[in-house]
């Protein structure tokens, strides 16, 4: 556990009594952890409970994908940067199978196919609201309700759901090619479960983030150049962006370079669910071949980074930066890509 990660992306409880607004409940977390680990994904989301569950129909998903060959490599951060705290160490190897993951994340237009062929609510619209970065709100004030005092950049934004990312007023018009954001863990789960896929192991993003090169602290290498690489925060946090980058939110998922398996954005723009359990341990303890993570815990992983990350705040858009949330927690920054089953 790190509550530090709420820098990333807060708690959904972090907002829950702020305003008495009424409209958001502490839901039933439905996440029993039958589906954790690798092999899950077609089975329902393992008990999704608030929102509707999405029957299997087979594959809509026509995410390109992107083929990562089985291999051992050096999981972990070898250089230094990580964050203590975020269990980036120790550098260890580990055996992935071959596996077909997404290119780019899952964009709107493909959850909203998801959600027009089965109807599916997500937690969001359960609970009423999500949490938005406060330059992109695009709600009345009156629909503010609440703001975690550590992170007071999170609002927690009544009517803020995947189709208003960043408020009641807002829409997706223009972001068909965006990622999908404020879906939670959970969500990502119903997806899959329609799509007939799965999220990524832990290792298996990591593995697929370095495209092939051994240790890099990025998917292009070791060298950062001013942000043309990737989307996140340039400016001073969380006031001022000098959009050197092009974007103060999300970037369409084919915005920038592919690394070398084809994979777009894997650092940057939105944090990516993954399968596993969080734990801040885990990798002293971690099997050699395809760890899926934990047994058991109270937040799920995330990789990657998002458009807020920053060199001087939050340094997490590197392979092998690590971050975490629960299960029904969602934001204007965190989305997901998925696996083929075996
Ligand atoms: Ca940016
Ligand atoms: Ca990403």
């Amino acid at each position: 556990m790190n509550d530090d990660h709420g820098c990333c992306a807060p708690r959904h409880e972090a907002f829950v009594g702020a305003s008495g607004s009424g409209t958001a409940r502490d839901g039933d977390h439905g996440d029993d952890g039958s589906s954790s680990g690798s092999g899950s994904g077609g089975g329902g989301g393992g008990g999704i409970s608030s929102a509707t569950a999405a029957p299997s129909t087979g594959s809509r998903h026509d995410i390109e994908q992107a083929a990562v060959p089985g291999q051992s490599f050096r999981m972990g951060d070898g250089d230094g940067a990580g964050n203590p705290g975020d269990g980036e160490t120790p550098v260890h190897e580990v055996w992935v199978d071959a596996f077909s993951i997404d290119a780019t994340t899952v964009t709107n237009a493909a959850f909203a196919r998801f959600v027009a062929d089965t109807g599916y609510g997500t937690e969001s619209e359960v609970f009423g609201y999500s949490a938005v970065f406060h330059l992109a709100l695009a709600a009345e004030l009156d629909d503010v309700v609440g703001q975690p005092p550590q992170t007071p950049w999170w609002l927690g934004v009544r009517g803020a759901d995947w189709a208003h990312p960043a408020g009641p007023l807002s829409s997706l018009a223009g972001l068909a090619e965006h990622p999908v954001v404020q879906v939670s863990w959970n969500d990502a789960q119903a997806y899959c479960a329609w799509a007939g896929r799965r999220l990524p192991t832990e290792a298996e993003w990591e593995c697929a983030a370095r495209g092939g090169l051994a240790g890099a602290r990025y998917p292009w290498g070791d060298e950062w150049d001013e942000g043309q690489r990737c989307n996140i925060w340039q400016g001073r946090f969380p006031a001022v962006n000098t959009l050197a980058d092009g974007w103060l939110t999300t970037a369409p998922v084919r915005e920038f370079e592919p690394n070398g398996y084809g994979l777009w954005q894997s650092v940057g723009n939105v944090w990516e669910w993954c399968a596993d359990w969080w734990a801040e341990g885990y990798y002293a303890a971690s099997p050699a071949h395809n760890p899926a993570g934990p047994t058991s815990g109270d937040q799920r992983s995330m990789r990657g980074g998002s458009y807020l990350c920053h060199d001087s705040y939050c340094n997490r858009y590197r392979n092998s930066a690590r971050a975490s949330n629960t299960s029904d927690s969602a934001a204007g920054n965190v989305g997901f890509r998925t696996v083929a089953l075996a």
